[in-house]
């Protein structure tokens, strides 16, 4: 039954309560680019165990006048005591008196404190940080450095070379505990694992054994936030592999595609109207739109945050693959081409207001951007004994899951102190982790799709699939985690 109590720290705006709200998972206090906006500390649960043991996490006043106070307290004797006994004037004194805020709960309350930089300034021009650190180093206790606006996720090494430039920069104050990576908008959650041992590091005794349990408690959930991540992608990814619609009797499919393959540019959605396989296409690009919406909403909500999933989302996966590129060839051209014809024409739907899809899935490059990337040139059509129907094709699988795996790491990536889900950027290294993750697990992933039920009614094989998924995703997705972060806490694969 043991209370451990960190403190976020800094100069005033570095975003204390923003990351607050990210470590959180709740829009707690009041977030504005301007100084001084936090006017009180004030403290919240962050995580508790069964045994009782608590976690508090405070947010305070920022810093204010850094370099003018130093040289005050500098002038005098006891300078914490004179400081802190002081009377500042809430509104004429404003920046000592936010200062003095800070100053007094740390010494009251913290265990640890959590004390903020912007990254986006050099150690060298942050002229605050050494007067901050000075007044810090008075009061004694165990400092965390934590490096907050960073920008997109970096590679490794160029988050590494930001905390080595860090770390030397306040290698004089002996109280500085560590030099942590942590931005509040695009964190991964294995940032804040990292937090949490460097934390329980800091600490001694009691509360050292109290944080030891407190952070297993932290990784059996977020251990059970990633497992069902990977159950409803897996879920998602199955149900579209074995999806199939059924082509309306009576069109001569063969036929029927190659007027299309030819008359795509002239009459789309005439085309699609008129045309059954077209149809089915449609319905089945429409089906795996909603998947993919509906199955980021789902990780967007498993990860404590708010929004729906849009096409951006989607706009900026599609991204990711243009390096697939292929021409297509032959049957394939042809079935290509009514592909492009389908997702063209749901297109119109959402000009015209028909479907209310994520404007960005079709309008943006993803047309394109699927059909190059194989999903087009996969399609399978076949013609049954008594019906014709459509399916995708083992050759569209493959990019799917890579795009699952991306959007996992961008929901995993966004913290909610960024406020409601909204397309990010999509760092490039990304797209090459998630590949270099799958590449051990592509053979065994591919005899999934090769071993899909040839008939059109597949009852049971959504699921059966799922099962037989769900492992070799998280098995990727642990092992592109451990690539991005290593030495990091990762879910075991
Ligand atoms: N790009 C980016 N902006 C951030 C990040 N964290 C905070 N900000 C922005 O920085 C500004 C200040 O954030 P706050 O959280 O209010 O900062 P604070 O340290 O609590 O400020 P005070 O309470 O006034 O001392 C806001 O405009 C935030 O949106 C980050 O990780 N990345
Ligand atoms: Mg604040």
């Amino acid at each position: 039954m043991t209370t451990v109590t960190l403190s976020l720290v800094s100069h005033t705006n570095a975003g204390k309560t923003t990351l607050a709200r990210t470590l959180l998972g709740t829009d707690v206090g009041v977030v504005r680019d301007a100084p001084h906006v936090t006017q009180f500390a004030d403290g919240h649960d962050l995580l508790a165990t069964p045994e009782g043991d608590r976690l508090r996490l405070w947010d305070t006043p920022g810093f204010g006048d850094s370099a003018r106070l130093a040289k005050r307290m500098r002038q005098r004797g006891q300078p914490l005591g004179w400081f802190l006994s002081e009377v500042w004037d809430r509104w004429r004194d404003h920046s000592f008196w936010a200062s003095q805020q800070a100053l007094r709960h740390v010494q009251a309350e913290s265990d640890v404190v959590l004390y903020l930089v912007n990254a986006a300034e050099s150690p060298q021009t942050a002229g605050y940080v050494a007067p901050e650190m000075d007044l810090l180093a008075w009061v004694g206790k165990p400092v965390l450095v934590l490096l907050n606006q960073l920008g997109a996720p970096r590679t490794a090494a160029e988050e590494a070379a930001d905390v080595d430039a860090w770390r030397a920069h306040l290698a004089r104050w002996p109280l500085v505990q560590g030099v942590l990576p942590l931005d509040a908008f695009a964190r991964c959650w294995v940032h804040e694992a990292t937090l949490l041992q460097a934390v329980q590091a800091a600490l001694q005794g009691d509360r050292a054994e109290a944080m030891a349990r407190l952070a297993a408690a932290w990784r059996a959930r977020r251990q059970q936030t990633f497992e069902e991540a990977m159950q409803v992608l897996a879920a998602s990814l199955a149900r579209t592999a074995a999806a199939r619609e059924t082509v309306a009797e009576g069109a001569g499919i063969g036929q029927r595609l190659r007027q299309i393959g030819g008359a795509v540019a002239r009459r789309l959605d005439a085309d699609a109207a008129a045309d059954p396989a077209t149809a089915a296409q449609q319905r089945l690009a429409a089906a795996l739109e909603a998947e993919v919406r509906q199955s980021t909403t789902r990780l967007i909500e498993l990860h404590g945050l708010e929004g729906q999933a849009q096409g951006e989302i989607l706009d900026r996966v599609a991204g990711q693959f243009a390096r697939h590129e292929r021409v297509p060839e032959g049957k394939a051209a042809i079935l290509g081409g009514a592909v492009t014809g389908a997702l063209a024409g749901l297109k119109a739907d959402i000009a015209s207001g028909g479907l209310t899809l994520g404007g960005g899935l079709i309008a943006g490059g993803l047309i394109g951007a699927l059909g190059a990337a194989g999903l087009a040139r996969g399609i399978n059509v076949v013609r049954g004994t008594g019906r014709s129907w459509v399916a995708w094709g083992d050759a569209a699988m493959a990019p799917l899951v890579e795009a699952a795996l991306l959007r996992y790491l961008a929901v995993a990536h966004f913290g909610r102190g960024r406020g409601e889900w909204v397309q990010g950027e999509a760092p490039p290294h990304w797209a090459a982790t998630v590949a270099e993750a799958l590449a051990p697990r592509q053979a065994a992933l591919a005899a999934l799709w090769a071993g899909r039920s040839d008939r059109v009614d597949n009852a049971g094989e959504a699921e059966r699939l799922a099962v037989a998924l769900q492992p070799l995703l998280a098995a990727a997705a642990s092992a592109a985690l451990q690539r991005l972060y290593p030495g990091s806490h990762n879910p075991p694969p």
